[in-house]
């Protein structure tokens, strides 16, 4: 058996915290034979609640569960941690703009940050699911001076499993068999989901289905997917997204299979003209525990005011928080 790694959840007892917690210490992120130590965090009122969660985790006697450790203070919560889920945010409220939303965000995110850079192991891995998550990844990134930035990412895995599952659908051969899916850009119905490069049992996904379906109703469908569910639920995704959040990291640290990629929002780097300083969905492939864009893939020009509008709005996002970004 190896020697467990710490992986801290924050917001852990909230919904996707919760759904979270239990199959990291089955081993579904980093498999059977890596036992993991628990790291987690919350707001000083929801202690009691995290408290009953790990009473749960324990009366699960998981065989891969090393530890646990439940706090709400920060250095306590990253102390040597090698994977950091960052999760728990502040909710729009009543009247609440946009911007005030980015800001309020951005009072947690820098702060957990700088706490990553004073305390976490040094290969620590970040992910930020907080809404409105590639731009929370981008305060905390910028605060984490002594990290290399590449070390944080932002979750657009479960827009990428919904396209998966739309497309799936529609052509009626299983999500195992679909390749290459794509989403570009932002967390937020800006995104942009295409399939111009996709497969689906091998073949062109775009030869599958029409023009139409793809523009009118397959996009803007997964920009939706949220609102939808947030609909038919009564309450915002958890399972699905605890459950690509584990994805994420696990392509990461185990790698992508052969002739496929994932779809993660990364530092900018001048890839397909998006110019450095924003966190932008790209197709990554994974491998030895770290990850690079697909390069050299054709953008036609529906893709490209796509893959642009969406930049834009990351762009104001920025722009809303600068004064964070340290
Ligand atoms: P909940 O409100 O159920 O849980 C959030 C938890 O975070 C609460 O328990 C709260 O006490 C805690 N929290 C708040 N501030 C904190 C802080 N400073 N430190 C530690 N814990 C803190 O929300 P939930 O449904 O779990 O959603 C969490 C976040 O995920 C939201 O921002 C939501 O918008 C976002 N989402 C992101 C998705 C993505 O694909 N990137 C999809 C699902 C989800 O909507």
């Amino acid at each position: 058996m190896k020697n467990p790694v710490r992986v801290a959840i924050t917001g852990a007892a909230g919904n996707i915290g919760y759904a979270m917690a239990f199959r990291i210490a089955a081993g579904d992120m980093l498999g059977p034979d890596q036992p993991v130590i628990l790291h987690l965090l919350e707001i000083t009122p929801a202690l009691p609640a995290l408290q009953g969660v790990v009473m749960e985790l324990n009366d699960c006697a998981f065989p891969l569960l090393a530890g646990v450790v439940a706090t709400d203070d920060l250095s306590v919560a990253f102390k040597d941690v090698n994977f950091a889920l960052l999760v728990g945010a502040r909710p729009r409220g009543p009247g609440m703009e946009r911007k005030d939303l980015l800001t309020a965000n951005g009072a947690i995110f820098g702060p957990q940050g700088k706490a990553i850079n004073d305390h976490a192991a040094r290969d620590v891995r970040v992910l930020v699911v907080g809404n409105p998550a590639n731009t929370n990844s981008l305060i905390a990134q910028c605060n984490a001076p002594d990290l290399d930035p590449r070390q944080f990412t932002a979750m657009v895995r479960l827009d990428h499993n919904r396209a998966l599952s739309q497309l799936a659908e529609k052509t009626g051969v299983h999500y195992n068999h679909i390749r290459k899916m794509t989403i570009w850009g932002n967390h937020s119905s800006t995104q942009y989901p295409d399939i111009s490069q996709a497969t689906v049992d091998g073949k062109p996904a775009a030869s599958l289905v029409d023009t139409e379906w793809y523009r009118s109703t397959f996009i803007p469908e997964v920009q939706q997917r949220g609102a939808a569910i947030i609909k038919a639920r009564g309450a915002s995704s958890a399972a699905s997204a605890a459950s690509a959040a584990i994805d994420h990291m696990r392509s990461w640290a185990l790698g992508t299979p052969d002739g496929d990629w994932v779809s993660m929002a990364i530092p900018s780097d001048g890839s397909y003209g998006i110019a450095p300083g924003v966190m932008y969905g790209y197709p990554c492939v994974c491998k030895g525990g770290k990850y690079e864009i697909v390069q050299g893939l054709p953008v036609d020009e529906f893709s490209r005011q796509k893959m642009d509008a969406t930049d834009a709005e990351l762009r104001e996002e920025r722009a809303a928080v600068e004064h964070l970004l340290g």
